[in-house]
């Protein structure tokens, strides 16, 4: 955030912005700092020609973050699912760095590879070995049986939908932004 004396304006602004009271935005501040070490952004998160940005700063991070708060109670089941798609979506989008429709092996590794870069305890061979397990696990929920010489492309839309069916987004992207740390446990 900017300057000292123009702070709190711009915090009620994030907050009109995003749902969050004051208290969460200082939190997931500190959250900001420590991820980004203590940059004004965020870098790499994704990569390649998509367009997409390669780093977010303090106000797309709360974006995020908004995007994920749990789902609020009153929705009536449709919208709860449209909710959840969209969810999906835009995390399908955060995998597939191309848009090509597709999470490959590649890109699946690079994202899990970057969200554990932070962590001095885990070894990119780890990172590999997470991103590849996972890749296994979507080819066997989506594929089944895969023939010896079939090779799984990567995960659409539809298979990714699959792969999230009865689990809480909201959680897990918690999970992943706030305490990133507990990542291994969660794949
Ligand atoms: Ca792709």
């Amino acid at each position: 955030m900017g300057a000292a004396h123009s702070a709190s304006e711009e915090v009620r602004e994030l907050m009109g912005k995003t749902g969050f009271s004051s208290d969460q935005i200082e939190q997931l501040h500190r959250r900001f700092k420590q991820l980004s070490g203590d940059q004004p952004t965020i870098r790499n998160l994704r990569k390649g020609p998509s367009g997409l940005a390669d780093e977010i700063n303090f106000e797309d991070f709360l974006t995020i973050m908004a995007y994920f708060q749990p789902i609020d109670t009153t929705m009536d089941e449709d919208q709860v699912q449209l909710c959840r798609r969209e969810k999906l979506r835009f995390l399908f989008h955060m995998y597939d760095s191309d848009s090509d429709g597709r999470i490959t092996l590649e890109e699946y590794r690079n994202v899990v590879e970057e969200l554990l870069s932070g962590n001095p305890h885990i070894e990119k061979e780890s990172a590999r070995t997470i991103a590849d397990g996972a890749m296994m696990e979507a080819a066997s929920v989506c594929v089944g049986q895969m023939e010896p010489d079939q090779v799984y492309e990567g995960i659409t839309f539809d298979d990714f939908l699959k792969i999230w069916q009865g689990i809480d987004i909201e959680t897990k992207m918690h999970v992943r932004f706030l305490n990133m740390e507990t990542i291994a446990l969660c794949h």
